[in-house]
């Protein structure tokens, strides 16, 4: 039974934390060693975050355990994955294993979205406001919000006029129920990971499936595979050296680059590591990559079509080899968030499987029967599937009227774009730390690794604070203007300028802009 919100209402805390993710749970455990008084807001009625809400047909961690748990030895020694690559019920149930080792409920207040927060400069404390009337004070507020919190719903016309008998669903808000989708005609927008896993899932048992495709993902092999007790017993003595190992990398888990660069390796070495990476699946073929591979565009093009080469051998029909791997790439590899797929390029191959490319058909209208493109044909379905993502990274810590001490909120300071010293906190705004924040490593870096390197950083000064009996701690505004120039200068060497994705805000119209704006020829990759 998770302890009633009425519990938590008018609670005076040290730290208060919003969201009981992997992050929020880890701050929780660190606050707890602190012998500090933390509690946790929660939207959501259990613990998980993003796998309490993304629990759509096929949701699936793109990372292998056990890179992607906690690192926490009362957690691991006994807990066993069944899949390299584990389901989103399967995460749920780790989160039950997590709560039975940890006890984390009782200090979370869950069903409670957090609306407002205020910095009491004569107090120096925050006042934290959520819907139903909750408030709490505290000396410090950690946002652990991951960076998909607050789901995107692109304006297209007339979408609440759709009555398919299985309605709307966005991915990050499906139902709890389940939607039944036997001999029900599926329609799905946007083919980023959630699009991907949602389409191989689904189009088994959908009468017919239509997918709408804006921008072809990049996906790779997952190379699922099974996983037995026994081979993780005897695995578990690495385990404290891997998890070790995962916070010296790029990306939060055990991938290397190549030492060598792409074009000083000869054509021979090259096919081999390609090969390799290949076989080998999962995010291997651009993070053990040659070291370039992000950075030097020609070696870019290689990596890429060697990837085209792989996924045509796939499809049948050309027309569709064009459409889901062009001969041409429209955006570097890398360059957005790339997905694992199991079978999403074979399911295309399937009579009940149908493409649509928006960019040449696009979409006019959502009608009551279903989505009308712009060739005048009206698409009908049953059920409408929103894979449209999240205005990421921003979006959650923005939906939050934040205000600090100039009186101004987050998202009004951040409206001509965002500053923060090291994505952690930012000025005007003591006490107030982010994990997963925007300008830190968030969109590349795993998220279980990140939530504990961020988490130990903000416990560890909230030690020092506390020990020393300091009131306040805030970035100056030259740190923060100093960590946006670095974020810029590092962001122009790299490709991702190539791509309106998420990584940089760029996937929602209007948000605040996070690197530097690409020209038009850094946008059209290939031309
Ligand atoms: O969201 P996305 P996501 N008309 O933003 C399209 C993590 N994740 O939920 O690319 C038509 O990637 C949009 O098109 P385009 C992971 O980090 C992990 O899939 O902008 N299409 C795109 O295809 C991931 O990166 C897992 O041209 C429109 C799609 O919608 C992140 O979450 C699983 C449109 C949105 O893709 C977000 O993934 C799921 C429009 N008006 C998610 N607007 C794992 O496997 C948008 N689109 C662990």
């Amino acid at each position: 039974m998770n302890p009633p919100p009425e519990a938590f209402s008018d609670y005076d805390l040290d730290v208060l934390i919003i969201g009981a993710g992997f992050s929020g749970i880890y701050q929780l455990y660190k606050c707890r060693l602190l012998n500090l008084r933390a509690k946790i807001f929660e939207a959501g009625s259990d613990l998980g975050g993003v796998w309490y809400w993304n629990c759509y047909p096929g949701a699936r961690v793109d990372v292998p355990v056990p890179s992607y748990e906690f690192t926490l030895r009362e957690i691991w020694e006994d807990w066993w994955w069944t899949e390299r690559y584990p389901g989103q019920e399967e995460i749920r149930a780790y989160f039950a294993h997590v709560e039975k080792k940890l006890d984390i409920k009782k200090d979370v207040c869950f069903d409670t979205r957090v609306t407002e927060a205020c910095f009491d400069e004569s107090h120096n404390r925050w006042t934290v406001h959520a819907e139903d009337g909750i408030t709490a004070r505290s000396k410090f507020l950690v946002t652990c919000l991951g960076f998909g919190s607050k789901p995107y719903i692109p304006d297209i016309p007339n979408l609440s006029l759709f009555r398919g008998s299985c309605g709307v669903h966005h991915t990050a808000r499906w139902p709890r129920e389940g939607v039944d989708i036997k001999g029900k005609r599926v329609g799905v927008i946007g083919t980023g990971a959630s699009g991907v896993q949602i389409v191989q899932t689904l189009s088994k048992t959908a009468q017919k499936m239509t997918v709408f495709q804006r921008t072809p993902n990049l996906a790779m092999p997952m190379r699922q595979t099974r996983l037995d007790r026994e081979t993780q017993d005897k695995e578990k003595h690495l385990y404290p050296i891997l998890h070790r190992r995962k916070r010296q990398t790029a990306v939060g888990i055990h991938y290397d680059f190549h030492p060598k660069k792409f074009y000083d390796a000869s054509p021979e070495e090259r096919l081999l590591l390609l090969e390799g990476l290949w076989k080998t699946g999962g995010f291997s073929y651009i993070f053990e990559n040659f070291n370039d591979v992000l950075t030097n565009r020609a070696a870019n093009e290689e990596v890429y079509a060697f990837w085209r080469d792989k996924v045509r051998e796939r499809i049948k029909d050309a027309e569709l080899r064009e459409k889901l791997a062009p001969n041409i790439p429209i955006h570097a590899m890398g360059a957005k968030r790339s997905s694992l797929e199991m079978d999403y390029y074979d399911v295309y191959n399937q009579s009940n499987v149908e493409l649509v490319d928006v960019n040449s058909n696009s979409i006019v209208e959502i009608t009551p029967n279903g989505i009308r493109t712009e060739d005048g044909r009206e698409h009908e379905l049953d059920l409408l599937v929103l894979a449209t993502g999240f205005d990421s990274v921003t979006g959650g810590i923005t939906n939050i009227n934040i205000v600090g001490t100039d009186g101004i909120s987050i998202k009004e300071k951040w409206k001509d774009g965002i500053h923060t010293y090291l994505g952690l906190g930012c000025a005007g705004f003591p006490n107030l730390f982010f994990v997963h924040g925007p300008q830190s490593p968030t969109a590349v870096c795993i998220g279980p690794t990140c939530s504990e390197t961020e988490g130990d950083w903000i416990a560890e000064c909230i030690r020092v604070m506390t020990t020393n009996n300091l009131a306040r701690i805030e970035p100056t505004r030259e740190a923060e203007i100093g960590w946006r120039e670095e974020v810029m200068k590092e962001a122009s060497t790299r490709l991702i300028n190539t791509a309106k994705s998420w990584y940089r805000g760029a996937n929602v119209p209007g948000n605040p802009f996070n690197h530097p704006e690409p020209s038009e020829s850094e946008l059209i990759f290939a031309m």
